[in-house]
């Protein structure tokens, strides 16, 4: 037997351990070690049971998804599957930690499922484009029902023990100790005399004639552009109608369709960059880590409350400090608001607001955040506020505190040279709603000391954000480029084409909503008085585009306005205008610009090219440290579809030099201002290269 799987006796019971950190996945070696652990066990005489139980943190989790787009090594995991559950000894799995997508399947396999409290199933495909590919889709439905199964394979969701068992996925939980309640669990097995029990001849609740068509239906929207759903009610179809047999064969057709999708190459890309951005390159792992154990935030408004939020879920102290009592009273009152709402969903209980509540301290003194580990600063983006509070906090923080400014725009060098010690000082750029949305930019300054830097990203996981770092410049990596994508939207529908048409080519490409529709959302006003400071300042571009300023200058500024871009008269279902449509032919007219038909590719490449080359800037600049930093900060903060894998990973499938052509043939029509290829991107695209080459 290999080392990763051993097969031991306790008595007349067969004990099959894997042990293959970190996660137990089920590589070539477990599987060939379960298969011949299986084996052994039903050619000794002295067994009557078995009991399959994993060293270290968890059950299996799941198929080893580093072997995906490999050639398969034999034994693949259906046949050794089919091998334990065909045994004619009692095969029973101890589950704790996770039992995840094949994880699981190997368990369904077994005769009897055993697990601890605090253990999760589930079968998690989905979120890697894929089906469960190892009797999934068959054996579940027969265990809990075709709906019941849908929801979880669709979800992805982990279910937790004890809802396991109710739902018939699990048989016992184990209080104490799990390999001795495994080992009494399969002798009371034999000792009742109950023999196999193979989840394969169950026969599968019968479900009304439109069920299938109605849950598809219920997803459609919101799975839009997702394959693997889609293919996951098919298989579900197929254990309703079909034998067993026939089941599998349909389920592994289905899961082949999806393993060679461009959709599940690109959520297993993000998959494993999601995980990849914790690390930061030249940081070494073992750098120390500051302690934080209590934090403060300066400002409470809509940012600094959403901010404090994510603290208090996360069980750490944190004190918010406003200038005045009202202001200060009002953003809490905010808060708790938010948590009622989440409440009255049934998503936390009202001691769950309480408790929360209660670890929020509100403070008008500065004198009370001297103590903080960690200070985060949400005031007014301006920069002579920001230096003002900064000033304060280096005045009365302890030494060794953490100083973090939540600016969207500003220099966080500049802000740090205000205090004496700009090596504590690091931005971390949240996204509104603050509580809500996952990603946080991290922004080192030229001073930002390493285990600054670890401290963050360390507390961004803790907080249940999704960290990623990066360098300091206008806009960060997510706005700068972002700025790339609405000017150009501009542009086009003074060129000719509407407002609706722009916003439902980014639709349809997958984001959940256009650039138009989330200006008016966001309020134009923002972008406007940005504007008007650039102006200001003497900043002109080149062409500038005046009708959204236009607009704003009608008192028009989006959603909150009952009217913008769009005209609402729900408060929030975008309408097209036909006032805002003749102010657009005016301005192009004013312009000198002729209008035109614009196709729908034309929009697609001019919103989205400009954003890629920004990309390639901001690597060539250092800004973020790899490709996949940037598909990390698109993903989760601004809604670019996980299933073209984010920005940098989507130009690598279109290939860059045809990136690089569309980019000449826009300079010769539109001018070389705007469509001057990166040199990165250029010089990758003459050498054939990606991205992901670098
Ligand atoms: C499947 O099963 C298909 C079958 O239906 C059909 C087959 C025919 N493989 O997340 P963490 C690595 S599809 C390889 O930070 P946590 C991960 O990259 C699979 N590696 O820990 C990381 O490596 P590193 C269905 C894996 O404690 C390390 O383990 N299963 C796999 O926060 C630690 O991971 C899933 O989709 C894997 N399957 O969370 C489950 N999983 O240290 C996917 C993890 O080098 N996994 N790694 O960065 C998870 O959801 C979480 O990892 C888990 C632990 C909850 C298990």
């Amino acid at each position: 037997m290999s080392e990763i799987v051993s097969f031991t006796r306790e008595g007349e019971i067969g004990v099959i351990t894997v042990a293959n950190p970190p996660v137990n996945a089920l590589s070539q070696p477990v599987r060939a070690g379960l298969k011949a652990a299986v084996e052994a066990g039903l050619a000794d005489d002295g067994v009557q049971a078995m009991v399959l139980i994993c060293d270290g943190a968890t059950f299996i989790a799941g198929a080893d998804i580093r072997e995906f787009g490999k050639p398969l090594a034999e034994p693949s995991l259906v046949p050794v599957i089919d091998a334990m559950e065909a045994a004619d000894k009692p095969i029973v799995a101890a589950i704790h930690g996770t039992a995840l997508g094949g994880g699981l399947e190997v368990a369904l396999g077994c005769h009897y499922r055993v697990a601890v409290a605090s253990a999760r199933v589930g079968l998690p495909e989905v979120n890697l484009g894929l089906l469960p590919g190892a009797g999934g889709t068959q054996r579940l439905p027969r265990l809990v029902g075709a709906e019941q199964a849908l929801e979880m394979m669709v979800q992805g969701s982990h279910v937790p023990a004890p809802r396991a068992q109710q739902l018939g996925i699990l048989d016992e939980l184990i209080e104490a100790d799990l390999k001795a309640g495994a080992l009494a669990f399969a002798r009371r097995v034999l000792a009742e005399h109950r023999g196999v029990k193979r989840a394969s001849e169950l026969p599968v609740a019968p479900v009304a004639a439109d069920f299938f068509a109605k849950f598809e239906a219920g997803i459609a929207r919101r799975m839009r552009g997702f394959k693997a759903p889609f293919h996951i009610i098919k298989a579900v179809e197929a254990a309703v109608n079909l034998p067993f047999a026939e089941g599998m064969q349909r389920e592994a057709q289905l899961f082949q369709e999806l393993m060679g999708s461009s959709e599940s190459r690109a959520q297993r890309h993000v998959f494993f960059a999601q995980r990849e951005v914790a690390k930061v390159p030249g940081l070494p792992k073992d750098t120390p880590r500051r302690e934080i154990r209590q934090v403060a935030v300066v400002g409470a408004g809509t940012m600094g409350g959403g901010i404090a939020m994510n603290f208090a879920n996360a069980g750490i102290p944190v004190a918010v400090l406003e200038i005045s009592r009202e202001a200060l009273d009002r953003g809490l009152g905010v808060v708790r608001r938010n948590y009622e709402t989440t409440a009255s969903k049934g998503r936390i209980s009202a001691a769950d607001v309480e408790r929360r509540m209660g670890l929020i301290r509100p403070t008008t003194s500065y004198d009370d955040i001297a103590d903080a580990d960690l200070v985060i600063e949400a005031v007014f983006e301006s920069m002579d506020i920001k230096k003002e509070v900064f000033r304060k906090l280096d005045a009365v923080c302890k030494p060794g505190a953490i100083l973090a400014t939540n600016t969207s725009t500003l220099d966080v060098d500049e802000i740090a040279s205000v205090t004496g010690r700009p090596q504590d000082v690091i931005g971390m750029h949240f996204f509104s709603p603050a509580n809500v949305m996952r990603l946080l930019e991290n922004v080192r300054g030229k001073a930002t000391a390493d285990d600054v830097i670890a401290t963050v990203m360390e507390l961004s996981r803790r907080i249940g954000k999704v960290g990623v770092l990066v360098g300091v410049c206008d806009g960060f990596v997510g706005n700068r480029m972002l700025h790339q994508r609405n000017r150009e939207a501009m542009f086009l529908v003074e060129e000719g084409a509407k407002p609706e048409q722009v916003d439902k080519v980014l639709y349809d490409f997958g984001f959940p909503m256009g650039p138009f529709a989330m200006s008016d959302m966001a309020g134009l006003d923002v972008g406007y008085k940005v504007r008007e400071e650039r102006r200001k300042a003497g900043k002109v571009e080149p062409r500038e585009s005046r009708w959204i300023d236009q607009i704003v200058e009608l008192g028009r500024h989006g959603q909150k306005t009952g009217a913008g871009i769009y005209r609402y008269q729900d408060g929030r279902t975008p309408l097209p205008d036909a006032e805002i449509e003749q102010l657009i032919e005016r301005c192009a007219r004013e312009a000198g610009i002729e209008r035109r038909d614009i196709g729908d590719q034309e929009i697609l490449e001019r919103c989205l090219y400009p954003l890629i080359n920004e990309g390639a800037k901001i690597l060539e600049e250092g800004i973020a440290a790899r490709p996949l930093d940037i598909d990390i900060i698109w993903i989760n903060g601004y809604g670019f579809p996980a299933y073209r894998g984010g920005p940098m990973f989507w130009a690598d499938q279109i290939g860059l030099k045809n990136i690089v052509a569309a980019y000449r043939r826009y300079a010769e029509q539109l001018g070389a201002h705007y469509w001057t290829p990166a040199p990165l991107l250029e010089k990758l695209a003459r050498e054939g290269k990606g991205f992901y080459d670098l």
